[in-house]
């Protein structure tokens, strides 16, 4: 099978590792080696195409932290309590720069996470493509051996930045990682805008791996500031519309509250209401399938779209194995 993930950060990230497990068992119940595939049968195949709209330059660094989530997650490196930054990690330089009264010290970079950031600039400083910079990584965490192809929705880069009140009365746009991290998103948000968004073009193999796919997933990611970044890059919507397979998502909310992360937050200012009805219709042109949570399975969803309500909590790997098993059962009954 050709899976295709449209993923944010840690959400998603946590969600395809489910997802490769998943697969696995289904292919040991039916008796095919897991992760190369016999004679008989042809592997499985995950296209992640990730958000790159939280991307930030920092200290003359380019930080991609929903790339990073997925490439930690699933080459076993991540802090585990954070779902971001790398397990084990040590702030030395941080604490160095802020000794010299760099700043920004709100955005913590732990030493081996630097590295990444370190590597990526150097390469990209090359002239190498964001694209080709992130196959290098995936390399180093050892994607290609679990069937995972891991591009960044556009090579162009791309910045989300949230228009807030400033205390004049005047707006002002900050950075999305200003207003995540630094605010905690409890700043009232009026408006996003993607620096560059007009400009960008999806990566190369996005829109075929949209195109090709045997199932396209939306993981429980956030619809405002991940997904919908991605589906914001010219192109990659009229493919999902246009798409032959099935298109499944998750509900990032239960019971109107966002798993994780600040989803509500982001919701509001697009006057959606903050539920899993909320976020389908923001999806209704395109998506197929949906899973909501048990609390969920009551309201009223688009038309046109199959819904399946189980316990959507993603607590730990087998739960996300569940889930993801769930979203590729409900591809194959709508194929
Ligand atoms: N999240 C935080 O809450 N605080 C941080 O200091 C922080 C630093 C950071 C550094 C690298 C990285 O890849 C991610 C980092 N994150 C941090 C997570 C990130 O801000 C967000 O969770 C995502 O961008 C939203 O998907």
């Amino acid at each position: 099978m050709q899976i295709t993930v449209l993923s944010g950060g840690v959400g998603g990230a946590r969600f395809v590792r489910g997802l490769l497990l998943a697969l696995r068992q289904r292919r040991s119940a039916a008796g095919v080696d897991g992760v190369s595939g016999g004679a008989e049968s042809a592997p499985d195949t995950v296209t992640v195409i990730g958000n790159t709209g939280d991307d930030i330059t920092i200290f003359g660094l380019r930080v991609c932290p929903d790339l990073d989530s997925l490439l930690y997650t699933l080459g076993g490196g991540v802090d585990e309590d954070q779902g971001w930054g790398r397990a084990a990690d040590t702030h030395e330089l941080m604490g160095e720069l802020g000794a010299l009264g760099v700043q920004p010290q709100w955005f913590g970079l732990g030493d081996k996470d630097l590295a990444t950031h370190v590597a990526r600039s150097l390469w990209l400083g090359q002239g190498l493509s964001l694209s080709q910079v992130t196959a290098r990584l995936a390399s180093r965490w050892g994607l290609p051996d679990q069937g995972v192809v891991l591009l960044p929705v556009t090579d162009t880069p791309i910045e989300t930045h949230v228009v807030i009140g400033g205390d004049d009365g005047q707006e002002r746009a900050i950075h999305f990682q200003e207003w995540w991290v630094k605010e905690r998103a409890a700043v009232l948000a009026h408006r996003f805008t993607v620096a560059g968004l007009g400009q960008a073009t999806p990566a190369p193999g996005v829109l075929e791996a949209i195109r090709g796919a045997d199932v396209v997933v939306l993981p429980p990611s956030n619809p405002v500031v991940s997904i919908g970044i991605i589906l914001g890059v010219p192109g990659v919507r009229d493919a999902l519309r246009g798409a032959r397979a099935p298109i499944i998502g998750v509900s990032p909310l239960i019971g109107g509250h966002p798993v994780r992360g600040h989803a509500d937050a982001c919701l509001a200012p697009l006057g959606v209401e903050v539920s899993a009805a909320g976020v389908a219709g923001l999806y209704d042109d395109f998506l197929r399938g949906w899973l909501v949570d048990d609390a969920d399975a009551s309201a009223s969803y688009p038309a046109g779209v199959t819904v399946r309500h189980l316990d959507l909590l993603m607590r730990d790997l087998d739960g996300a194995a569940r889930i993801a098993g769930a979203a590729l059962d409900l591809a194959e009954q709508l194929r």
